[in-house]
């Protein structure tokens, strides 16, 4: 009986520090390139994409997804895929670089993930080619894999481009494999100290 209950408290232990030392694992799908749009324009809020050029110059490169690296002025899609490799997911977040999208008062746009609203991109009039970084909370119920996303622009001439998307989840192991880890620990250590008694 004694060494039942040494056991229990040892695999109590393993476990909690199972637990405490288990942080989150980061998970991400990038789609796309961060090449600045192709034409090199810095990963950051408030620049001009071009201060002069061609917009609708063709600037992806073979591998880009073709809703990446180019002038548009309609609806884009795009699905994102990722191995959760059994973890639980616990927070995730969609990054969009882009420039020149809502860029008159009364136009703005909408990201839906899986169909669903997260997030609306109100119009920032300052210019016609201002880059920004749209980042959207993703709430875990939405993560499908593979998920679609898609940025409706509400009006036909908004002219806009988008450099990347990037999805990245933060997951942690299950309770259930966690418990199951550390009573696995915690047994062998009590196994191994009872063969060296
Ligand atoms: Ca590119
Ligand atoms: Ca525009
Ligand atoms: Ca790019």
């Amino acid at each position: 009986m004694k060494k039942l209950i040494s056991f229990f408290v040892f695999a109590f232990i393993i476990f909690s520090s199972t637990q405490s030392a288990q942080s989150a694992v980061t998970i991400i799908d990038l789609q796309g390139d961060k090449d600045g749009f192709g034409v090199g324009c810095p990963i950051a809020s408030g620049l001009h994409y071009l201060d002069y050029g061609y917009y609708w110059a063709d600037y992806r490169e073979p591998g880009d997804p073709d809703f990446t690296d180019y002038w548009y002025e309609d609806d884009k899609s795009w699905t994102h895929t990722y191995d959760l490799m059994g973890l639980v997911p616990v927070s995730a977040t969609l990054e969009i670089f882009v420039a020149g999208l809502a860029d008159k008062a009364e136009w703005n746009g909408e990201v839906f993930v899986n169909g669903v609203s997260v997030g609306t991109i109100l119009p920032d009039t300052s210019a016609n080619d201002l880059t920004r970084i749209l980042t959207f909370n993703i709430p875990v119920g939405l993560l499908i894999n593979p998920d679609g996303v898609t940025v409706d622009v509400n009006n036909d001439l908004d002219g806009y481009t988008i450099d990347y998307s990037q999805l990245t989840i933060q997951a942690i192991p299950a309770p259930g494999a966690l418990a199951l880890c550390g009573i696995g620990t915690a047994m062998l250590g009590w196994l191994r100290k009872k063969r060296t008694l």
